[in-house]
């Protein structure tokens, strides 16, 4: 571990996935598997890892058959919390709720710090343009068996500049590979990547698009979930890192990404041009949409480092993984629930089962109507309210990373007829499962006040488990005894097959 945390300075100024790499192989976490086949073994070998086991590694694929062996594929990048940490810049020692509180704390604090743009850098290794360009020599996954096509663009960047204002946007949409040289992209209404193109097509205008296939996971995560609007995502990045990154101005687009990108391409939508498009696995573990008509990238030209890596994150059913998004959406709803003034929050997590589907708040509690209060806001603070369904409320005893926990204190602390609210046509979204088709747009929301109630909170039944002096004394006094039993008996998570 220590290793990790010396190099960890140089790989954060160059930003660079390769560094990245080096930090978490040090870690031993990252595992490798050759000649699995791009067309949904890679994605099913990347499904039975994260099935199997409690922590696991980073997996990169190379010599796929019928491709050059270097042309890699990196999954489950960021499916640790040590991982989780690592790219955050954040300490690489602390448990879920201490890192979400450390990453709202670096959110709430954080100041963009604008990128360097530098002349050339490794992804220019390799340039081809015209004709030359060929998509299909690299090893592009099709992830699940039920996808329309294979995806190139699970964890990327989409980079795009507002046709009014010039301001530039990086977010991470998906991207199909659609023929050698073209890429069908889809956005969902109201992002900042969608607006952009909906201003361009409406003036009748080719649009043009960079994006990167494999780049530090911190840019991932920069383009796919906690950028607030108006901030550039380059900008935050710098700021997390308390350094600027460097970006090449691209030749064709003038649009900008990073230098050590191991894939990039630039080219233009024609107005007016579509193909079909997907489906695609979502995060929710199921097909959204039909196959439909998108908006694709006539790609001009392509640049790649030497042996370059694309990454993917494509989402499988959460029951397995997506650990990394709960701690990401729990530090914003968190820090949502401070900003409105709920006192006392002891924790934010999202069951990673649930994802957005379910938030559990741990309070302390202080007044009458507390509990009510947190639930509330934690519902409808902007980041929790957009395709939520149950919120949960919890003394501060519980351990809301266990879901064990949270079940037990719905079980004995909350009565269904004096605990439960709910709320209708609140904002749901074209994901969300329950909701018919054509009926889309509200859901609605259960709080659950899972609490010993206020009034006579002191009277509460005291709960039979060791106290946390106890265990720690006993499982000092006894410790290699435990950790042999626990050596002999401790399984994989392994599934019958
Ligand atoms: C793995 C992953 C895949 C995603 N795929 C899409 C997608 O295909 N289309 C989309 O509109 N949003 C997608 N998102 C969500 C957007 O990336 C996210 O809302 C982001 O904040 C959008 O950036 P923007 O606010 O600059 O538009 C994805 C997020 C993740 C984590
Ligand atoms: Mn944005």
């Amino acid at each position: 571990m220590s290793t990790a945390l010396v190099s960890k300075t140089q790989s954060v100024a160059a930003c660079d996935l390769r560094d990245w790499l080096r930090q978490v192989e040090a870690t031993g976490q990252l595992a490798s598997i050759s000649g699995a086949h791009w067309d949904v073994e890679l994605g099913a070998l990347t499904e039975i890892i994260l099935e199997r086991m409690p922590t696991p590694p980073a997996v990169m694929f190379d010599s796929v058959p019928g491709y050059e062996p270097n042309r890699r594929v990196l999954a489950n990048m960021l499916e640790s919390l040590e991982r989780t940490a690592v790219t955050l810049n954040l300490p690489i020692d602390l448990n879920t709720i201490p890192l979400i509180d450390a990453l709202r704390a670096r959110l709430r604090a954080l100041q963009p710090i604008k990128p360097n743009v530098v002349a050339t850098g490794a992804v220019m290794e390799n340039v081809e343009r015209g004709d030359r360009v060929d998509l299909f020599r690299f090893p592009v996954p099709r992830w699940h068996e039920g996808d329309g096509g294979r995806y190139l663009g699970t964890a990327h960047l989409v980079i795009t500049r507002d046709p009014e204002t010039g301001v530039e946007n990086v977010g991470c949409y998906r991207v199909m590979l659609q023929d050698k040289d073209k890429v069908g992209l889809y956005i969902s209404p109201g992002k900042h990547g969608r607006m952009h193109y909906e201003k361009a097509m409406k003036a009748g205008k080719s649009f043009p698009v960079a994006m990167v296939f494999g780049q530090h996971p911190l840019l991932f995560i920069a383009a796919s979930q906690a950028v607030p609007f108006g901030v550039n995502e380059y900008d935050w990045t710098g700021g997390i890192l308390g350094q600027p990154i460097d970006v090449i101005k691209g030749p064709l687009t003038g649009l900008h990404f990073p230098a050590s990108a191991e894939i990039a391409i630039e080219g233009e939508i024609v107005p007016g041009e579509m193909l079909p498009e997907g489906p695609f696995g979502e995060w929710p573990g199921y097909y959204a949409s039909a196959r439909r008509a998108e908006p694709f990238v006539r790609v001009k030209a392509l640049y790649y480092r030497n042996d370059p890596i694309i990454c993917g994150a494509a989402p499988f059913k959460p029951t397995i993984h997506g650990m990394y998004r709960s701690c990401l959406r729990a530090a914003t709803v968190w820090n949502g629930m401070e900003q409105a003034g709920v006192p006392d929050i002891r924790g934010v997590y999202l069951p990673p089962p649930a994802q957005r589907f379910m938030i559990v708040v741990a309070i302390k509690q202080r007044y009458p109507g507390h509990a009510k209060q947190a639930a509330l806001v934690a519902s409808q603070c902007h980041a929790g309210a957009y395709l939520g369904r149950y919120v949960i409320v919890v003394d501060e005893d519980i351990d809301i990373t266990n879901i064990n926990e949270v079940v037990w204190a719905i079980a004995t602390r909350s009565d269904p007829a004096t605990s439960i609210d709910i709320l209708r046509r609140t904002w749901s979204g074209p994901l969300d499962p329950i909701i018919q088709p054509g009926q889309k747009g509200h859901n609605s929301r259960m709080i659950i006040e899972a609490v010993r109630p206020y009034e006579w909170r002191d009277r509460f039944p005291a709960t039979s488990a060791i106290n946390t002096e106890t265990r720690k004394e006993y499982s000092a006094k006894w410790a290699k005894e435990l950790g042999e039993i626990e050596g002999r008996y401790t399984r994989t998570r392994a599934r019958p097959v």
